[in-house]
């Protein structure tokens, strides 16, 4: 992994770009409450987050989002929305393309994990501070059911540039 000098986004190569690992997020959202995880391990240990993960040989990224839920908090999401993408490069050289899913509803019960602790928060009361610096920008538009792709440019835990298209 070579470092990049990129200081903002404009100074990638977006036509090119490509990212070194696809991952997923997902969001189970239910009666005005958001479930996230305290994340043990793995990039990002320590924040709170969406479950989620890089994609294994084979799967689909719904496959993948669906898999990740169920390993990190013992839980089935249902039904799945597709809402967006994050293309994040960090100048140490990695970089990951993150498609993020909405579900409404799921099966079991969640539970803490060698990945992850479950944490329930009320929509409007999401712990931003704890999260990484980029999902306060799209969160809020996943929360309205709007679709997005957005690039983001870190330096380890600080963005450094970002922009966000929605979708229609
Ligand atoms: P291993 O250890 O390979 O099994 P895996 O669960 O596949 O880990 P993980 O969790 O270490 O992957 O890292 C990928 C996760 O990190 C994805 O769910 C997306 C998330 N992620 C990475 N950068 C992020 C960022 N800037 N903002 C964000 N999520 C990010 O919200």
């Amino acid at each position: 992994m070579q470092p990049i000098a990129a200081r903002t986004l404009s100074d990638i190569d977006w036509e090119n770009w490509k990212a070194q690992d696809p991952a997923t997020l997902t969001f189970v959202i239910k009666e005005d409450h958001i479930l996230l995880i305290r994340k043990k391990r793995g990039l990002g240990a320590g924040k709170i987050n969406g479950p989620g993960g890089r994609l294994e040989e084979g799967e689909t990224t719904l496959e993948c989002a669906v898999r990740e839920v169920q390993e990190e908090l013992k839980i089935t999401p249902l039904n799945m929305a597709f809402h967006g993408e994050c293309l994040f490069q960090f100048v140490d050289g990695y970089s990951i393309h993150v498609y993020a899913f909405a579900a409404s509803d799921y099966d079991g019960i969640a539970e803490e994990t060698d990945e992850a602790i479950p944490l329930w928060f009320h929509i409007n009361d999401i712990p931003y501070d704890e999260m990484w610096e980029d999902d306060r920008c799209w969160l809020p538009l996943l929360l309205k059911k709007k679709n997005f792709i957005g690039r983001y440019l870190f330096d380890k835990d600080t963005m450094l540039d970002y922009e966000i298209e929605l979708l229609t």
